[in-house]
């Protein structure tokens, strides 16, 4: 599809949690066939292309992103030719669609890991990544983002093998080039044999390893990290995958924590010599010891990012994914007008914006009240740990559960109905019990300010790929920035603010606006007030 090669510069991405948009067939867990009736709603708010999370066969002890086989569809999502309807719908309305490509790791009930498992000399041993152990020595001591050591021991061949998230998701050996075969054999099979238009690459910064001996410097910050954090080496790989998406015209989107927006990042993404049409940053979403999403160093992140990016490669823009809680919750202050505030903020940026499903809605933070009611194991280990390291059961479960990924994955609420619209049944996962005010067919005035900011990116060349300039960079709240003719102004905080441009701005008309307003270089901005005015 498109043989526009910029098409992904004016483009908007929806991103769907398929466990949580709709059920079609009243077993409370939403399916493929759902997404298919739901297809005209994602196609009248304006986006090009739908990002899907998931939907391979898997025990789900990681949401999904533990797969047990890349060629199958998770039978509670439907099947292959569910799948087959699916992606010819969205491109019989003009919409592209990409999938997860998860290949960091599989599910430790992959096929591949079964066999590699039986012994050393197994033909698939080498696919994953084990080394001599004992029960109570690991062969270093790595630590996985789960919060639990990189290895697991098993008794039969005395060795253990490396995982940097779930003990369910070993990793793969990439270092192997028969596991590397396999990987671009699939890879082909879904741009080629099924006709899907590319990949949101999962955790692709990590497949590289360092050498075993590596000491780690510290526990804190990004050093438990480094050994598997864009290790040299793994530009060989990605070029090799750069090569298959070229001959497919994929477009790709990369999830690459520690390629850093002034080393790295502009190479991954330059249009000729990088290897993805973009990457999101994972450094906004550090958080205030409060929970509450920490504007000023949001915008002291994006900033970086997008001045770091200018001359050269690209950015993917969000502020809400199925990592994170909510943010009219975290960032906002839970009122739709702070919402809309974000909205726009991030929308008219140079990059490539996605909407998390239902953000568009103003959805907020699932409130959890006890640990029992969580089932994700990461967040129940990060809880558990907590309590072992001293923190009261309220602390703990305020920093890991009620900030937790989860919070932000509730099913969609389509309507005030019961279960929101979403099932007929108890559905896997608790509906917010704000359903009955916010919803999709309450949540119009949201929904249509995304409209208009789709709109504004799909009709101008300035907000496309037009150059970036920021103002007021020091100010904690006033995010503002020019796009060529067009003027951002908003205010990301509850308490009002001020503007005062010393450059001479000149005539300018106003695009959209929180309120009526007349540009003038001292301004008082309200809560939330968010302007787009234009030359
Ligand atoms: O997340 C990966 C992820 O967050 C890390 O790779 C990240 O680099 C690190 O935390 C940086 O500090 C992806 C998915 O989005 C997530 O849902 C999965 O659980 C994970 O990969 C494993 O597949
Ligand atoms: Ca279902």
């Amino acid at each position: 599809m498109g043989t526009d090669k910029n098409w992904y510069k004016q483009a908007v991405g929806y991103q769907i949690y398929p466990k949580s948009f709709k059920d079609s067939n009243g077993d409370g867990i939403g399916d493929l066939q759902g997404i298919k009736e739901k297809l005209s709603y994602i196609k009248s708010l304006g986006v090009d292309f739908i990002w899907l999370n998931p939907i391979y066969a898997s025990p789900q002890v990681d949401g999904g992103y533990d797969i047990s086989d890349f060629y199958n569809v998770d039978p509670m999502f439907g099947t292959m030719a569910d799948f087959q309807e699916l992606l010819a719908e969205c491109h019989k309305l003009g919409m592209k669609l990409i999938m997860d490509l998860v290949v960091n790791h599989t599910s430790n009930k992959h096929e591949w890991f079964i066999e590699s498992q039986k012994s050393k000399d197994n033909p698939y041993r080498d696919y994953y990544l084990w080394a001599d152990a004992t029960e109570d020595k690991m062969p270093n001591n790595w630590r996985s983002f789960f919060g639990i050591p990189a290895w697991t021991y098993q008794k039969q061949t005395k060795q253990a093998y490396f995982h940097i998230f779930a003990a369910e998701q070993p990793d793969l050996n990439w270092k192997n080039p028969k596991l590397r075969d396999e990987i671009y054999k699939m890879v082909r099979w879904w741009l080629g044999e099924v006709g899907i238009d590319g990949f949101r690459l999962d955790a692709i910064s990590h497949i590289q390893k360092m050498d075993w001996d590596f000491k780690l410097k510290s526990f804190n910050g990004d050093d438990p990290w480094e050994p598997f954090m864009n290790v040299a080496g793994i530009e060989d790989y990605m070029r090799a995958l750069k090569d298959i998406f070229d001959e497919y015209d994929a477009y790709t989107v990369g999830e690459a924590s520690g390629v850093r927006s002034n080393n790295g990042a502009a190479d991954w993404t330059d249009k000729k010599t990088g290897f993805l049409n973009g990457i999101f940053e994972l450094e906004h979403n550090w958080r205030l010891p409060d929970g509450r999403g920490d504007i000023y160093g949001y915008k002291k992140v994006v900033t970086r990012w997008q001045k770091d990016l200018l001359e050269r490669g690209w950015n993917a823009l969000y502020i809400e994914n199925h990592d994170m809680p909510r943010s009219i919750s975290i960032f906002g202050d839970g009122s739709i007008t702070s919402a809309k505030a974000l909205a726009v903020q991030y929308m008219l940026l140079r990059g490539t914006p996605f909407i998390y499903y239902g953000q568009e809605i103003g959805m907020s933070n699932y409130p959890f009240k006890d640990i029992s009611e969580v089932k994700a194991e990461d967040t129940r280990t990060h809880y558990f740990n907590a309590l072992k390291d001293g923190l009261s059961e309220k602390e703990a479960f305020f920093r890991n559960v009620l900030n937790s990924r989860d919070v932000g994955r509730t099913p969609m609420q389509w309507t005030g109905e019961k279960y929101a619209g979403f099932t007929t049944v108890k559905p896997w996962m608790a509906v917010n019990p704000e359903y009955k005010t916010v919803n999709a067919e309450k949540s119009v005035e949201l929904f249509g300010l995304y409209q208009n900011l789709i709109k504004l990116r799909h009709d101008e060349k300035a907000i496309q790929d037009g150059s970036i300039k920021f103002y007021f960079e020091r100010s904690k709240q006033v995010f503002c920035y020019m796009r060529d003719e067009f003027l951002i102004i908003v205010n990301l905080s509850s308490q009002s603010g001020a503007v005062k441009f010393v450059d001479k701005q000149g005539e300018l008309e106003q695009v959209l606006g929180s309120r009526q307003r007349t540009f003038v270089p001292n301004m008082r901005l309200q809560p939330w007030e968010y302007q787009v005015f234009k030359k």
